[in-house]
């Protein structure tokens, strides 16, 4: 017989961690200092990614995250988790494409289960004219040695199981990319906050910058909620408050901000095992590890900085849904919130040194910049620590709304970018 082990369900929960190791917090809390050698603002995966590289990459650990309210608590803990890469420009494709590697290996590199998971992502196309634009982005994506398949209608159907036979929007074939997926929020988010604090870097939230003090161009330092901190650079990776933020320091950005909600339904058992994307209805969806279904539509139509859902989005979402899966009707929803998103005139990202000398920018990510958190942060880092642009950063400069060098990715997915 084999000797009884008593069942302890905390050593369980713990996953090996003695007790002690388990509830030690993630990061150490901190009290901001005087100065930074570099002031990070907003405790986003963009703002703690750029932190972890000017660590690890560059040896600059004299950095603080100020943050206003909890690590992850702006939209990268508010995002339906896509990762892809199906972007249509050889720019936007490389460095969306060293984004998705880098999640690929980011567990093992933060030594923290980020939950990637590479289930693939579908995009619908449903008229034949969409379906002809979709055989384009898929040539285009392999020509920029990005992974992506065109399949026609049967084939479509063989691989989405449960996909409406009839739907009130046809399907006539669909665009896979097959190391797409999904990575758990705000995990992210929580593995490069950890990592940096384990670099030397102070994460400081509940830490609002009202104040940006600029001196002879050049900056100098923030005001907060929690006193004046000087700093050697600045870094604004803020979201759908860039443009308040940056009017601090006497910058208009061109960038608008949009509410993005999503839903999520209760859970069921595992029945969709990919993501996908309905341009025509709005709608895409994929199913959490826990077995929620969890789905969204477009942006609001109107600029916002109210950070909640409505009805009629949810409405338009449920139908989007039921269209593509008849038998998801009966779920209720659980749970419905929203996002503020930034959105730049073409839908692709800003990452670049500001007229202020030393204040840069990371921002108008849009619908889209979960997937970019780790080039997004890698490239920033790159520039405050050298001076110079990263290459795969060249395509998000401020100058190309002056020079008219667009990178229009508004389409990426048809209802994302
Ligand atoms: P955030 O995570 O918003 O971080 C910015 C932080 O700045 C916030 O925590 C905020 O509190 C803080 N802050 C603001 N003002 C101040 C201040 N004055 N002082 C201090 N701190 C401040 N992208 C994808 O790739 N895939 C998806 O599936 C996807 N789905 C989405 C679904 C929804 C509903 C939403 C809203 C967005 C979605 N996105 C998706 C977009 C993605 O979430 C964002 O582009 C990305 O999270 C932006 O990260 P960030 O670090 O720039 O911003
Ligand atoms: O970028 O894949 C994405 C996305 C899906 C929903 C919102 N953004």
């Amino acid at each position: 017989m084999r000797p009884k082990t008593p069942f302890n369900a905390w050593s369980l929960i713990r996953g090996g961690l003695s007790r002690q190791q388990f509830w030690q917090p993630q990061w150490r809390k901190a009290g901001p200092k005087g100065s930074y050698d570099v002031v990070i603002v907003g405790g986003g995966g963009h703002g703690v990614a750029t932190a972890y590289y000017l660590a690890e990459h560059h040896g600059i650990t004299n950095v603080a995250v100020l943050e206003k309210g909890w690590i992850g608590g702006g939209n990268t803990g508010r995002n339906t988790t896509v990762v892809r890469s199906n972007y249509f420009y050889p720019e936007s494709a490389a460095f969306y494409d060293f984004s998705l590697q880098q999640y690929e290996q980011l567990s093992r590199e933060l030594e923290y289960n980020i939950m990637f998971s590479a289930r693939g992502n579908w995009i619908l196309a449903h008229d034949p004219h969409q379906r002809d634009r979709m055989r384009h982005s898929g040539a285009a994506m392999r020509l920029n040695a990005v992974d992506a398949e065109f399949h026609e209608r049967e084939a479509v159907y063989e691989n989405i199981p449960g996909l409406n036979p009839a739907p009130r929007h046809p399907v006539f074939g669909g665009l896979f990319q097959p190391r797409a997926g999904t990575a758990r929020h705000d995990a992210v988010a929580w593995a490069y906050a950890r990592a940096a604090n384990a670099r030397g870097v102070d994460i400081i939230e509940q830490c609002e910058v009202t104040g940006i003090s600029v001196e002879g161009g050049r900056v100098r330092g923030v005001e907060t909620s929690r006193g004046t901190i000087g700093c050697g650079k600045l870094a604004l990776a803020v979201a759908g408050h860039s443009t308040e933020l940056a009017r601090l320091a006497g910058i208009d950005l061109p960038i608008r901000s949009f509410a993005l909600q999503a839903f999520v339904t209760e859970p069921v058992k595992p029945c969709l095992d990919t993501v996908v994307m309905s341009p025509a209805t709005g709608a895409y969806v994929s199913q959490t590890d826990k077995g929620e279904l969890v789905l969204g539509a477009g942006l609001d139509l109107y600029v916002s900085y109210a950070q909640r859902g409505n009805l009629p989005w949810m409405e338009r979402a449920a139908q989007g849904l039921v269209d593509m899966f008849p038998q998801f009707s009966r779920l209720r929803f659980l749970r419905q919130w929203a996002g503020i998103c930034d959105v730049t005139p073409d839908s692709s990202p800003i990452i670049d040194e500001s007229e202020v000398v030393g204040m840069h920018l990371n921002c108008g990510w849009g619908t889209g910049g979960f997937k970019a958190i780790p080039a997004g942060g890698v490239c920033l880092a790159h520039h405050l620590a050298t001076g110079i642009v990263h290459p795969l950063a060249r395509f998000a400069s401020l100058a190309r709304f002056a020079s008219g060098h667009l990178v229009d990715e508004a389409g990426a997915a048809g209802i994302a970018h």
